[in-house]
């Protein structure tokens, strides 16, 4: 990847990634060609497609890759599926927006400090919270990757520190990465259709540690503890901590060491995954010399972003809470686990869509421990009924809301958590979580 003027590269996909790698190579005066995989795609005559980059749709000849240099491709595309066949055989470097976001970093002089977040869920909280954290403590921070902005558009942004979050996807095509901090959250099921195990993704996640300085972990789940020997460590998890450079919560505060930093009460997020997510924050802005005490004013000050575990509504003294982004029951399981010791009433679910082939049993002993009532909705929800003993089932969100509503009181709880994807209903999770708003809204206004 070096002498870049000289090469012919192809950009396969030509979505936010492909679009912001195309626009950074031709900007270096590389010959770019813009591949989509499939015929049918609107890049043969898209506007955005830079105009001086040429594009070819579907199966290429071995004549076309006998002279391309080099592929950058897009994460939503599978580097071991068919369509890459020809760039495999002949052995052309391929390799992802991060990887090539990497070596355009490398040639600033000063560059910004790279911070990466990777894990099953709780990325973007992490990354949004982090870079909060930073701006609130005056160090310029800006947030990148699979939260929604191309790491490569940022790339000549004036910043102290860019935070990454990384998926699997980027990680598998990443190899040098240069991190100050490095963080794995968690993992869980997700994506295994294109991973194939567990096991799998998990090593792809290990990647980010690659060539990372400092590590942020959740000491209590041993996947994401670094295989790679790091300069520097710091762990978040809720068991004791083992130094003063590790979190834990404790008598109802997040804790550095033994030393009380926030209020878990006073997070504005629901549920103790939320208190990890902030725990594992903390200990990166701390890496990042940002004061203790600039950290709870910062916490209470974050925005949480819509759909996760955000209480819409205290109607009848009730907590309504919207985590229609759980789209997978990994993400269930956290809230529920997060949500359920913390609830003093009992705790009402609402939940199914589409399953996405998903296994839903993992659901059923945590049901067992923290669901009161289940309602179930959408293509899956029947599976998801059949999981627990005190299960209704509902034709619309707003009949489920109208079935809660009857019977909830004081000091319980109403999640939202579908585990599911929303497509079978609506248009996506936010469209659902805006019907549940309304529908609690509608009620509690009768
Ligand atoms: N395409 C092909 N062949 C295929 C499939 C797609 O050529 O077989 C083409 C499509 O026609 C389209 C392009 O590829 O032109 C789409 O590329 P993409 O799917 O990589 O999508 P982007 O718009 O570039 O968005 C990607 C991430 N998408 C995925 O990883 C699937 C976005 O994460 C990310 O925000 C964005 O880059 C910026 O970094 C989304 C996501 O769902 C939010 N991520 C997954 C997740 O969070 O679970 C990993
Ligand atoms: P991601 O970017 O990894 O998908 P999000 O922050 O968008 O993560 O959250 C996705 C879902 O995961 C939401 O339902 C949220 O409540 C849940 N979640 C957030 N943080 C965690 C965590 N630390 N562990 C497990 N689930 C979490």
């Amino acid at each position: 990847w070096n002498n870049l003027p000289d090469k012919h590269i192809v950009v396969v996909g030509l979505g936010k990634t492909g679009l912001s790698v195309a626009s950074y190579l031709i900007a270096q005066g590389v010959n770019v060609t813009c591949w989509d995989t499939r015929d049918a795609s609107d890049i043969a005559s898209s506007e955005r497609v830079p105009a001086s980059a040429a594009r070819r749709l579907g199966e290429q000849t071995d004549a076309f890759w006998v002279a391309v240099d080099g592929v950058v491709i897009s994460p939503g595309i599978d580097p071991w599926g068919d369509a890459l066949e020809p760039v495999r055989r002949h052995h052309i470097p391929l390799i992802g927006d991060i990887e090539l976001f990497a070596y355009a970093i490398s040639q600033r002089q000063v560059p910004p400090k790279l911070v990466g977040i990777t894990g099953s869920n709780g990325k973007t909280t992490c990354t949004l919270l982090l870079t909060h954290l930073l701006n609130h403590a005056g160090i310029k921070a800006q947030c990148a990757g699979n939260v929604g902005k191309p790491a490569l558009d940022c790339i000549d942004l004036d910043v102290d520190v860019l935070v990454l979050e990384l998926s699997s996807f980027q990680l598998e095509m990443t190899s040098n990465l240069p991190l100050e901090i490095a963080c794995f959250l968690n993992l869980s099921d997700d994506h295994l259709d294109r991973h194939g195990t567990i096991a799998h993704y998990g090593k792809l996640k290990q990647r980010i540690y690659n060539h990372a300085l400092k590590a942020v972990y959740w000491r209590e789940q041993s996947e994401t503890i670094p295989v790679k020997k790091m300069n520097k460590t710091s762990t978040f998890g809720l068991n004791q901590v083992l130094s003063d450079d590790d979190w834990t919560v404790s008598d109802g505060f997040v804790c550095q060491g033994n030393a009380e930093v926030i209020a878990v009460n006073d997070i504005p997020m629901a549920g103790l995954h939320n208190a990890m997510n902030v725990m594992a924050c903390c200990a990166m802005a701390r890496l990042l010399d940002v004061p203790v005490t600039s950290l709870r004013h910062g916490v209470m000050q974050f925005v949480p972003p819509q759909h996760r575990c955000v209480t819409i509504s205290n109607y009848k003294s009730v907590q309504w809470i919207d985590d229609s982004k759980a789209t997978n029951p990994g993400a269930t399981i956290a809230a529920l686990k997060g949500l359920g010791p913390l609830t003093q009433g009992r705790l009402f679910l609402i939940a199914g869509g589409d399953g996405k082939g998903a296994d839903f049993s993992d659901l059923a002993p945590v049901f067992a421990l923290f669901v009161y009532k289940l309602i179930a909705m959408g293509k899956d929800g029947h599976k998801l009924k059949e999981l627990h003993a005190n299960a209704a089932a509902a034709n619309s969100m707003e009949e489920a809301v109208d079935m809660i509503n009857l019977e909830c009181q004081k000091g319980d709880v109403v999640l939202l958590s579908p585990a599911c994807a929303s497509w079978d209903m609506f248009d996506n999770y936010e469209h659902r979580a805006a019907v549940f708003k309304s529908a609690v809204e509608r009620v509690s206004a009768a």
